[in-house]
Order: C-alpha cells, then structure tokens, then sequence
C-alpha cells in the first residue's frame, strides 16, 4: 500500500529513518540557542498546550532552513500524493513537554471545517498534515505523541473506546504525519530530560490554523466583539512564521 493510501486510512504514518540524525542535532542546537534550558517555574512566551506542555514559537534561522528538513524529497512525494501538487506549510512551531509532564486530554487539532457533523467532515480529503519531527530520541520513559489511527470520522469522544492507538517511539531522524482530524494525545514524560517536538503543518493552500495560531484567531474574535484590545497582548503573538536569512 502507498504511504497516501496508508494515511488516508489511518490519518498517521510513521517513517523512521527519514532525515539525517546530524540535521536533527543541528536542529536541536538552534532551538536550544534559542530556549536554553527551560526553567519551569519561569517559561518563555508559549501557548500553553497541556500540563507542562509548551507550543513555542521558533525563529527559521540556520539549520531550521536547510531543506533537507523541510523540503525532503520523499516527504514532498508523500505531501503531493496527499494534497496534489499545491500545498504550503502553515506553521512551524515546537512543542516541548517538559520533564514530568502528564499526559495531555485526547484531541484533534481543529474542530469540523463545516458545522455538518463529523461524518461529513471526515469524508473531506484531508487538508492539513503536521509532520512532528522529535529533536531527541524516543522512548517509554520520554513519551511520544499517541495516535489513534482512523479516528477522523469519530462522532463518539469516548476515551475507553479508543484503544493502546500507535506509540511511536522514533529515534532522531524519524517523524510521524499526523491529519489534523485524527484523535491524538501527548504522552507523559516520565523522563528527567525535556521533550521538544518540531511541528511542521503543511496544508492546501487555503486553510490557515486560527485555533493554535491565536493572532489571527483573535483578530477574528475581535472582529467579531468590536474591539481591538485583545491584539495588543503580547502573550498573544505568538502566530507569525519568523524566517532569518543569514
Ligand atoms: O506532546 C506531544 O507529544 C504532542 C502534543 C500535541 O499533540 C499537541 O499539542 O497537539
């Protein structure tokens, strides 16, 4: 089965061995330059995505903009099959969970497209892909993002109805493609070691995350209210894609 044909089922694929673990060390310096180490009790400006779960706003700087990273060929191939040839990445960010952090409440990453029942936005093609790309190797005691393969058109939110859902366990190098509608959690990290995920979401030309990327979504809030007030939070401004070429 083709890897298009494989995530149009499952709504996740996982590919290990994908980038060169060298790019993935680079990568993780350059967001360790930017973030240190974090301290919990004084974190940087994030969205706050879970228990000691931070989605953090990244700078496209150095090896962040090699495209072995995010143009790779096989990954393109797969995006083309899934989207056609027109698609663009929407955002890259990185979710770190922190040492300790429990898990987070299942979900998917956006509510239906359309207000017509979740059968129906299910039976859409998919139009948003996140490619999470661990910066440090996986395993039981770090966690990793559970996935619950075929769960798109899921009307029910039973938890218990969900089942064990895929573990991957992927070291540097390996990513998992994730459909925005598919049920997903972050797994606790019961590491002392913190555990930063780089999330590249690449869609059809025409959708844009309003929901995680709050700028835009308050600017719509306050279109909606009448007022410009929440767009002068800082702590909100956490949306814009930030590329520097050196
Ligand atoms: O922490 C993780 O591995 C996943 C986080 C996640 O799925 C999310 O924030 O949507």
């Amino acid at each position: 089965m083709m890897f298009a044909e494989r995530f149009a089922r499952d709504g996740c694929l996982v590919i290990d061995k994908l980038f060169d673990p060298a790019l993935i060390d680079s990568i993780f310096e350059e967001y360790h330059r930017q973030y240190g180490d974090i301290d919990p009790a004084n974190r940087p400006l994030h969205l706050k995505a879970g228990d000691r779960r931070l989605q953090l706003p990244i700078t496209l700087r150095g090896a962040l903009l090699d495209p072995g990273l995010y143009g790779h060929p096989l990954l393109l191939k797969i995006l083309g099959e899934i989207f056609g040839s027109l698609f663009l990445i929407d955002n890259v960010t990185v979710v770190t969970a922190l040492a300790g952090a429990d898990h987070q409440p299942f979900h998917r990453d956006q509510p239906d497209l359309f207000p017509l029942g979740r059968e129906y936005d299910a039976s859409l093609p998919c139009y948003a892909v996140i490619v999470a790309i661990p910066l440090i190797d996986l395993d039981e005691q770090t966690g990793t993002t559970q996935i619950f393969p075929g769960t798109m058109g899921d009307s029910h939110e039973d938890p218990d109805a969900l089942g064990e859902g895929v573990m991957p366990f992927t070291k540097r190098g390996g990513c998992y493609l994730l459909d925005y509608r598919v049920q997903h959690r972050g797994f606790a990290n019961r590491s002392d070691r913190d555990r930063p995920v780089l999330y590249i979401t690449y869609s059809r030309e025409w959708f844009t995350d309003t929901i995680n990327y709050r700028k835009r979504g308050f600017a719509s809030e306050s279109i909606r209210h009448g007022s410009k007030d929440r767009l002068n939070d800082d702590s909100l401004a956490i949306d814009q894609v930030i590329v520097e070429f050196e």
